[in-house]
């Protein structure tokens, strides 16, 4: 019966077996303290034994633990870690060790070192993989609060025109570019870079045939330069960084100069990382009014429009660009979010050109106005033909385009001008007087 499950025994068994198993136990018991077969000994012998055992354990007992009783004594004893015990604990805290280095080396990556991303706070949800390189991270960090430079007042308006001086025949200005704090709502401040503490940048304003000189000066905590959007002008007064000119660092200048050989609207925006620095603001409004008339309809006022996104969290304010983690949640006219976008008073019977500019960098956006439709009368600064001008409600601009329409007041009221993506007419989501973002009014009045 040695060996033998009494659980599983069956009936029969236990009828057969019962008996044998009662007449063997005490046997087991000695089989189970290990030494001699009991089998092969004599009864003497086995109470010799027996006795020897209780010796031995009176022994240790006294010497090892005195005054306790024996009851406490083989606890104490069984709880004592052996050899194998203490090697299994330790090999098993190493390995788990060495599994928490492997696991960690799996989903970070390890190759970035503090120097390539130091200081860099990136936007919830960007993807950030063991392939993802420091550089795209630094990418698409937020501003660093520590280069601002200068705050502007709440109510400052970018696009402001900026008066040259004539030196020698050319109509000069000076940019220069710097982190700012600035409002795109009362509430709401972001962090951009802009030329000339404002955004958009300034307007500049020329005239078709003029020589024009523009000194850049950099104060950005990166390398810039400028490009100037659409023009005809030598290649090495284009602006892209890398490919025709060197990048102006950190504290350095550019002068820039050509002669404008078109008319039209036209921009201006850095061309050194331009899905960072542009989408935090570096862009501004080239107009250049013709050098003789035009053939387009007469127009009573004219406004130009510049469309921005913007990504800003918990106080931090990202390059907002169509990846992950990157997505917009303010979009702004001019450098401000409706309400405080402008509001253009007319009359009933005039006309307003309108200037559309694709200063925004990554969004497509069908700009739209109530009322009635426009004529378009330019694309990208070319005059369209009589022939081919067509009348539209809802026009796409898209990154880059220029779009000149002309829209008449046909009767009076509270007329919108926005967006027809109606996310982009939201503030964070939020409408506030009935919309938000790319969203203006055309008042009309008898
Ligand atoms: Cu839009």
């Amino acid at each position: 019966m040695q060996g033998h499950d009494h659980s599983r025994m069956t009936e029969g068994d236990a009828k057969e077996k019962g008996k044998s198993d009662a007449e063997n136990m005490p046997e087991m018991d000695h089989s189970k303290m290990g030494g001699p077969n009991p089998d092969k000994m004599k009864t003497s012998d086995a109470e010799k034994m027996a006795a020897m055992d209780q010796s031995k354990l009176q022994t240790a007992g006294d010497s090892e633990m005195a005054g306790m009783d024996h009851g406490t004594m083989d606890l104490s004893a069984a709880t004592r870690a052996t050899q194998a015990q203490k090697f299994a604990w330790a090999f098993l805290s190493v390995v788990l060790l060495a599994a928490g280095l492997i696991f960690s080396a799996t989903v970070v990556n390890l190759n970035l070192s503090a120097r390539d991303v130091g200081g860099a706070i990136m936007p919830p949800g960007m993807i950030m993989l063991r392939d993802t390189p420091g550089e795209s991270m630094r990418d698409m960090s937020a501003v660093d609060p520590r280069h601002v430079s200068y705050t502007a007042p709440a109510n400052a308006q970018g696009d402001s025109e900026l008066q040259p001086r004539i030196e020698n025949g050319f109509k000069v200005f000076d940019l220069t570019t710097s982190v700012i704090k600035w409002n795109i709502l009362p509430y709401k401040q972001v962090m951009g870079y802009a030329f000339n503490q404002q955004i958009p940048g300034p307007r500049l304003r020329v005239t078709q045939g003029d020589r024009i000189r523009i000194n850049v000066t950099n104060q950005l905590p990166e390398s810039t330069t400028v490009h100037w959007h659409g023009l005809i002008l030598p290649n090495a007064m284009d602006g892209p960084a890398e490919i025709t000119q060197a990048p102006i660092p950190t504290g350095g200048s550019f002068t820039y100069e050509f002669t404008t050989q078109q008319a039209g609207s036209y921009f201006y925006h850095t061309h050194d990382h331009p899905d960072r620095q542009q989408a935090l603001g570096l862009y501004g409004a080239l107009i250049i009014d013709p050098a003789s008339p035009q053939n387009i309809p007469a127009y009573d006022l004219e406004y130009t429009i510049q469309l921005q996104e913007w990504l800003e969290r918990e106080g931090y304010t990202f390059p907002a660009m169509l990846m992950e983690g990157g997505l917009p949640n303010y979009f702004t006219i001019n450098g401000k979010a409706y309400p405080p976008t402008d509001t253009i008073n007319m009359k009933v019977g005039q006309k307003i050109r309108i200037r559309f500019i694709g200063t925004n960098n990554n969004f497509i956006h069908p700009m739209h106005i109530h009322g009635g439709p426009f004529t378009i009368v330019e694309t990208d600064g070319n005059i369209v033909p009589e022939s081919a001008r067509i009348e539209k409600d809802t026009v796409n601009v898209g990154p880059g385009e220029r779009y000149d329409v002309i829209w008449e007041a046909r009767e009076s009221g509270r007329w919108l001008l926005h967006c027809h993506i109606p996310h982009h007419t939201t503030n964070n989501n939020v409408e506030e007087d009935g919309a938000g973002g790319l969203t203006m009014i055309l008042n009309v009045t008898p």
